[in-house]
């Protein structure tokens, strides 16, 4: 008998609707059922992502997927995937991966996307390049009108040599745009803090799964302009390593809704 979907999800008890993260879940678990028996699988980083990498796990455990291989797109998802029991293998033993499965800050509506709030922007946009396939989770919190609109950063990742160069070069890209700026992120917590304290001394540097760090661009009305070109002037920016801007690569999106309803968009 097939129970229609929203009696599935476990309500937030003071609302009733489910909460975010039951809909994290419910989008992982959607997209984990496209994984098969041998399949070479990217395996994605974050709180949405765990719940793909649990359900991997648990599949395995119990017989239902063999010989399947995870790509971790992270430290953290090579220590949470080892935990649930996913044979681990990386990119030079495996340089096409069948399917890769990763959360994202935001999406847009061409399936452009905002990813490495988290931190883990290279890896994972190395994994999920060499994947046939890439299925991105999200609640439909993460779904934009806009990219970067939300006040929220745009990360890009640099090496740590000479940083407030880059910082000044990134600075200089974007020169004229209003309301842009942008911060060195500290290992203190987010996207949103600064390189000082209050009292001015230095905080630590956030440093990335490769030892380099996060510059965070801050666009307050959103990105515009042609996002193919903006990828590729920050790419030439010498000690600019990649960026948080992953520009067709998402096969598909799978949104959980907050009515209950899964919607796969491909
Ligand atoms: C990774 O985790 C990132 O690219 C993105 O920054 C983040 C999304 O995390 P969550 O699923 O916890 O919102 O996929």
């Amino acid at each position: 008998v097939a129970i229609p979907l929203p009696h599935l999800l476990k309500p937030d008890l003071a609302t009733m609707a489910p909460s975010q993260d039951e809909l994290k879940r419910v989008a992982a678990h959607r997209a984990v059922e496209l994984v098969e028996s041998g399949m070479v699988i990217g395996l994605g980083t974050g709180s949405t992502a765990a719940h793909a990498l649990d359900r991997i796990g648990d599949l395995i455990r119990s017989g239902a997927l063999r010989d399947v291989v995870g790509i971790p797109t992270s430290e953290w998802a090579a220590a949470r995937a080892a935990g649930a029991g996913i044979p681990l293998s990386d990119l030079n033993a495996h340089p096409v991966v069948d399917l890769s499965i990763d959360g994202a800050d935001e999406v847009d509506p061409a399936f452009n996307l905002v990813k490495g709030r988290g931190g883990s922007l290279l890896r994972e946009k190395m994994v999920e390049g060499a994947s046939r396939r890439f299925v991105v989770i999200v609640d439909d919190s993460k779904l934009v009108p806009r990219l970067a609109a939300s006040g929220l950063a745009v990360p890009v990742e640099i090496i740590p040599f000479g940083w407030a160069l880059t910082l000044r070069r990134l600075q200089s890209l974007f020169d004229g745009v209003p309301s842009f700026n942008l911060k060195l992120r500290t290992a203190s917590v987010d996207a949103k803090s600064t390189a000082f304290d209050e009292n001015g001394s230095e905080l630590e540097p956030f440093v990335t799964d490769n030892k380099n760090y996060i510059a965070d661009l801050f666009f307050e009305n959103g990105i515009h302009g042609d996002l193919r070109v903006i990828s590729d002037a920050l790419l030439r920016i010498t000690g600019v390593v990649e960026h948080g801007l992953f520009l067709g690569l998402a096969s598909s999106v799978v949104v959980a809704q907050k009515d209950g309803a899964v919607v796969v968009k491909d």
